[in-house]
């Protein structure tokens, strides 16, 4: 068994997982407990050059099979060399964004089979699970209004709507398929008070997790 544990944020564009990742930072610094933080894609090296890669709207061509190998090539790489030497060091990791990601965009977004997915799953991340991932919900065009005015659009952010709903619609599918492990937020309301009911998730199980 690992010692540390590993928090997820997961959920549209604009919906708040920077700002509550830095507020759970600081609540879990009041367990004593000084979090690793990390994103997806993105987080080593390797995962940063593909996440420009493919964030890059000079590359509007990648198509939706080589999307899916880029975003499991970057997971592959954190898994490896961040998510599994922390967690068995007994350091806690928040990741803004994890596999549940790949299912609602690749998955849902790009009509890639979930069966893939898994398999991808199984391969690249050993079937690393996450023991905690809040799901901050939100409608897409709240979370579109949040976001309009910080600068051009990246290449992922200039799908269609109906593409965001597909997204929204899996993930929330997934955290209903998983309930132990998805803690829903209600992410329209003022991020002080997304950040207390995450805080109080935390609070609550953490005797179980001592
Ligand atoms: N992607 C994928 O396709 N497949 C995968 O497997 C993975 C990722 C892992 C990059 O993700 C892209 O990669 C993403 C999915 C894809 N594509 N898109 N599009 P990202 O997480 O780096 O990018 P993002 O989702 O676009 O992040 P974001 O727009 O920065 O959103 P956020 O981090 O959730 O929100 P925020 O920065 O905390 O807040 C946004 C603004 O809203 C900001 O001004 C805040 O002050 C404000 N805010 C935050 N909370 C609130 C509340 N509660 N009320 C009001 N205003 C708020």
């Amino acid at each position: 068994m690992r010692a540390g544990r590993l928090i997820t944020l997961e959920g549209g564009e604009g919906a708040g997982k920077s700002t509550l990742l830095q507020g759970l930072r600081a609540h879990l610094e009041t367990y004593g407990i000084e979090p690793v933080l990390t994103r997806e894609p993105g987080g080593t090296p390797l995962g940063e050059v593909v996440r420009t890669l493919v964030l890059d709207p000079a590359h509007a061509d990648i198509c939706a099979e080589a999307e899916l190998l880029l975003m499991f090539a970057a997971r592959a790489q954190l898994v490896r060399t961040c998510l599994q030497p922390q967690l068995k060091a007994g350091h806690w990791v928040i990741c803004d964004r994890f596999t549940d990601a790949s299912y609602a965009y690749q998955g849902a977004g790009r009509g890639q089979p979930f069966e893939r997915i898994a398999t991808l799953e199984h391969w690249a991340t050993q079937d690393l699970q996450p023991d905690l991932t809040f799901l901050l919900d939100l409608p897409v065009e709240q979370g579109q209004a949040r976001i309009v005015g910080r600068g051009p659009s990246d290449r992922i952010e200039r799908e269609p709507l109906v593409f965001f709903a597909e997204v929204r619609a899996a993930y929330r599918a997934r955290a209903a398929a998983f309930p132990e492990r998805f803690c829903v937020l209600d992410a329209s309301l003022p991020s002080e008070q997304v950040l207390a009911a995450a805080s109080a998730e935390i609070d609550r199980r953490w005797r179980d997790w001592q």
